[in-house]
């Protein structure tokens, strides 16, 4: 096991010492590790290509120390507990042993269908305990999964397959969500309609049962293809820097890209960073309520409480189902220690009305964790106060998908807390604010935008299949630094409070959504001529997504055109993207050079023009009084 901080004077001294010898440090956490070759050298890396490697030369496999490393131990516990999205229906438990058996006997499966070590696989599929196996039966053969969130859309699915060219696709026949029950089949059969020609194979989990269509030669049943599988597959030995997964996300500019975590470092970091954030103690019960098509759920529903030999829970439903008192039922029944959850889901529980966690006891409840946004104090407080009945500390968990893991976050009972304060960086981590110009603003009570200076082992190591995208858009804004994509201010005591994205991607619900991708989807609307997208503050969901849209020719029906645009969005991108408010407009602000003036569009969404700044360089200022009469302001 990796070291576990136990107070805050030790927090002080290991971070000194993590700083000062970063390799000893890093290598001291890697050691208890099950490595089947040892690295030769801890790092190796510059910023400038960039080039990171941790562990080189090092060789193993991430499932054997997920699982086969704790058979002895505790092949008997629970390794997993599905919470299933009915809640009339029985919770199902996995133990260690079953988990790898499971495991094992779908790895076989996979090789027996072609897929070897380095081949992409894509994982659609809905919160259910399979999708764990699958993730984990890919790693088990050396494959890199490519898990998409069975929210998206059959464009975005198949736009991601493409890209990284998988062979197999793994799905459900249908996602129970709530009252519905979503075809995640059907959206398979549509993505892979759109070309694809590389998918030879889909793997289908019958999930509700209901009745579905298989293409012959091209989909076979999950439990067809375990049939008559052994129960122990040998682990495919990978280098410390093979892939392990790719995972698309959204930026500022383009299509989404698909960020690439390596073996060795992922596996350190994650291990790391879950136990000693969280503060788990063996037994313990953690609930993640994140969806592993996210990279929370990846690092830390699956990989991080795994490594660590935890108890995870996975959870099929909506917080909101069959009521709003789901969550507080499902902590009270499975005895949930450490509960990490949205602040939207927190907000959204909030709204609902306080008599769904009145009477909730909830004794077993010991720390919360809050990740994906920056959290508001009301939100804070009622999380503190109506679910931690002030007797929880909650973590506040600032990280990207490009981190791999939490990266600055309070200690659970050990960093003395801040409501809304990310607090202070993990021992290893070494984050910097920057002004406009790339210099580096010392002292405290400062503000600026969040960079990290030294690599730590679960870095980004690059953007499938173009690299360059990885150096632009990370480590090209500063000379030598890793760039967030977030502002943040550092206050008086050297905390840090996250503000949010200083770039061109809105967070909604937690959910990151590039706004150019927005407005492609938009454009293709027929009738559409042009599209601006901004983020404006919405009660629940954090930010909203505000459209504004210019039409050719006059519409006679705007409401239905409205309808329309939603529609075309959720086909193209999916229903997480839909704009709250679109806006027809006769024209856009722009500058001389042709460039929206995005800010403007911002202020009067916000509803606040009192100070929209210097308009008179726009091409046509006039626009500004109509955009603002349309909004009515
Ligand atoms: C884990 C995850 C990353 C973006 C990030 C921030 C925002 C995440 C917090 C936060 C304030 C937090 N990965 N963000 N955590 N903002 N406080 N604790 O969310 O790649 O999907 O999003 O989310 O803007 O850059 S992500």
């Amino acid at each position: 096991m990796s070291i576990q901080i136990q107070s805050l004077e030790q927090y002080r001294e290991v971070y000194q010492k993590s700083v000062a010898d970063p390799e000893g440090f890093w290598a001291e956490q890697a050691s208890s590790f099950q490595w089947r070759k040892p690295w030769r050298q801890v790092l190796k890396w510059n910023f400038r290509e960039p080039n990171v490697k941790w562990f080189v030369g090092g060789r193993l496999n991430i499932t054997e120390n997920c699982l086969d490393r704790h058979l002895e131990t505790r092949g008997k516990q629970t390794a997993l507990i599905w919470e299933p999205n009915d809640p009339k229906q029985k919770a199902r438990k996995i133990t260690y042993k079953q988990l790898y058996g499971q495991v094992c006997q779908f790895a076989n499966a996979l090789k027996a269908e072609g897929v070897k070590k380095g081949d992409r696989v894509c994982i659609y599929m809905p919160m259910v305990p399979e999708l764990t196996v699958a993730v984990l039966a890919c790693a088990r053969i050396g494959a890199i999964h490519s898990v998409v969130f069975a929210g998206f859309s059959a464009v975005s699915l198949s736009d991601r397959i493409k890209d990284a060219e998988c062979t197999v696709v793994l799905t459900s026949d249908f996602n129970a969500r709530g009252v519905k029950n979503i075809p995640v089949k059907q959206v398979v059969d549509e993505a892979l309609a759109m070309g694809c020609e590389s998918v030879t194979k889909v793997i289908v989990q019958k999930n509700t049962g209901d009745p579905l269509k298989m293409v012959e030669g091209r989909d076979i049943w999950w439990h067809d293809v375990i049939k008559g599988k052994r129960k122990t597959c040998k682990a495919t030995i990978v280098d410390s820097e093979d892939p392990l997964f790719i995972l698309y996300t959204s930026g500022s500019t383009g299509k989404p890209k698909g960020v690439v975590h390596t073996q060795g470092g992922y596996m350190v970091y994650t291990e790391y960073t879950f136990r000693n954030v969280f503060q788990y103690q063996d037994g313990d019960i953690y609930w993640c309520t994140a969806d592993v098509g996210w990279i929370t759920g990846h690092s830390y529903i699956i990989y991080g409480p795994l490594l660590a030999g935890a108890t995870t829970m996975m959870f099929e439903g909506v917080p909101t189902f069959p009521d709003p008192g789901r969550f507080w039922d499902v902590i009270q029944r499975h005895k949930v220690n450490i509960f990490y959850t949205a602040p939207t889901a927190i907000r959204a529980l909030m709204a609902a009305g306080d008599q769904w966690v009145k009477g909730r006891r909830m004794p077993s409840l010991r720390v919360l964790g809050t990740v994906g946004e920056p959290i508001n104090e009301e939100a804070w407080h009622w999380y503190n106060e109506r679910v931690g009945k002030k007797r929880c500390p909650i973590v506040d968990t600032w990280w990207q998908t490009e981190t791999g893991g939490i990266m600055i976050s309070p200690l659970a009972g050990i960093t003395p807390l801040k409501p809304c304060l990310a607090t202070l960086p993990l021992p290893g981590i070494q984050p910097c604010l920057v002004d406009a110009a790339g210099n580096e603003i010392e002292g405290n009570d400062v503000e600026g935008m969040l960079c990290i200076k030294y690599p730590w082992p679960s870095i980004i190591r690059t953007t499938y299949g173009d690299h360059e995208r990885c150096r632009t858009n990370y480590f090209a804004a500063f000379k030598d630094k890793y760039f967030t994509g977030d502002g943040a201010r550092r206050d008086a005591d050297g905390y840090y409070r996250i503000i949010g994205r200083v770039d061109d991607v809105i967070n909604v619900s937690g959910h990151r959504i590039g706004t150019a991708e927005v407005e492609d989807a938009i454009n293709k609307t027929p009738g559409v001529v042009e599209s601006a997208v901004v983020g404006y503050p919405h009660d629940i969901k954090g930010q909203g997504i505000y459209a504004y849209v210019i039409t050719g020719d006059a519409i006679s029906d705007p409401d239905a055109f409205k309808k329309q645009i939603l529609d075309v969005v959720t086909k193209e991108i999916g229903p997480i993207a839909k704009p709250d408010k679109i806006q027809l407009v006769p024209g856009l602000p722009k500058t001389r050079s042709g460039k929206i003036m995005r800010r403007i569009l911002r202020k009067i969404a916000e509803g606040d023009v009192s100070n929209l700044g210097d308009i008179s360089t726009l091409l046509n200022p006039e626009v500004v009084e109509d955009i603002k009469e349309g909004a009515g302001l």
